[in-house]
């Protein structure tokens, strides 16, 4: 009998000393992050997040690599979205405007001219109001991390006839990002909003399933859409939307808190210095555009401002509170 006892406290041993190995092992263990994005190797977005791996990798001797997957090779915006909540992808930037039907406490950033200007949305996401965005989003039942975030510039229209005024939109077709909210937005300005996949718009603005699009510089640059017809860039500046970048919470889970603690880090520094290098694109790829043949119209967009009072009202509703503390943030 005793001996039966200490064999069993013998057994037990071996299982805890087995199982204490067995989790230090996995808090250790070597992995690669998937990251992906719709945009092109070299795009600042795309830059800042494998600079992020570079950093993970140093800091790990070698332990924890990243490999990205730019240009929507793993699919559109939404389908990628889905695959990171999943945990088929790992680290996924995005814009915030498809994470708004999954976390809708993200649509308050996603409103038009909720943002005074890019400086007051930087001073934005860079305060408490983005940090506890991003813990919203954690906390969440997304299945996402919220990581950091980048800057999405401001997004003004193009289309095949130049736009001044919400009446030059009667009639016009415009794409907007999968989210209710931008075609209510498209559909308020004049427009109608017809919401699409970013890999989609060449296509159709080329064969007139669409007269246009909305986005950045560096967005209609190289994604070449004023190549299929849209060349009329209308400064409404109507949507500045921050970007983000999250991780998967099937992958966070599997990471130690040390690992956890060094990804926090970097992705600060990520979002500092995706900053950077897309105020140098902003100004490299307009005046690229513009070399091409693209016509950047200069308007007065309080007309627009003043005709999306109403999405304003329906989606604002309920973050009256957050929204007062937005409009404070100097
Ligand atoms: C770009 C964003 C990208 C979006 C794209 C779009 O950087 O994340 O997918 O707009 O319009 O500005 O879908």
């Amino acid at each position: 009998m005793k001996q039966i006892q200490s064999l069993r406290t013998a057994f037990s041993a071996i299982a805890v000393a087995a199982s204490l190995t067995l989790s230090g092992f996995a808090a250790a263990q070597s992995m690669t992050l998937k990251a992906a994005d719709v945009h092109p190797a070299g795009y600042p977005n795309v830059v800042a997040v494998e600079n992020m791996g570079k950093k993970l990798e140093a800091a790990t001797n070698g332990r924890i690599k990243l490999q990205m997957f730019p240009g929507s090779v793993l699919g559109g915006e939404k389908e990628m979205i889905e695959q990171t909540q999943v945990g088929a992808i790992n680290i996924l930037r995005t814009s915030l405007g498809p994470i708004g039907p999954v976390v809708p406490e993200v649509n308050v950033f996603n409103m038009p001219f909720v943002f005074r200007d890019e400086a007051h949305m930087r001073a934005v996401i860079d305060g408490p109001i983005g940090q506890e965005m991003l813990d919203k989003i954690t906390a969440s039942p997304a299945k996402l991390v919220g990581l950091g975030w980048m800057d999405g510039g401001s997004r003004s229209l193009y289309t095949k006839k130049p736009v001044r005024s919400p009446a030059d939109l009667k009639g016009m077709k415009i794409r907007m990002m999968g989210n209710p909210l931008f075609v209510d937005t498209m559909n308020a300005m004049g427009g109608n909003g017809i919401s699409m996949g970013y890999g989609e718009v060449f296509t159709a603005i080329q064969t007139g399933v669409v007269d246009g699009a909305e986005n950045n510089p560096p967005t209609l640059y190289t994604a070449h859409h004023y190549q299929a017809g849209a060349k009329y860039y209308s400064q409404t500046n109507h949507l500045i939307i921050p970007e983000i970048f999250v991780m998967s919470k099937v992958t966070w889970d599997k990471l130690s808190k040390d690992d956890q603690a060094l990804v926090k880090k970097f992705s600060r520094e990520a979002q500092m210095e995706q900053r950077a290098l897309w105020d140098k694109s902003v100004a490299d790829y307009t005046a690229k555009l513009k070399a091409d043949g693209v016509e950047f119209i200069k308007i007065d967009n309080k007309p627009f401002y003043d005709a999306t009072a109403p999405v304003r009202a329906k989606y604002g509703s309920q973050f009256a509170d957050l929204i007062k503390r937005i409009e404070a943030t100097k």
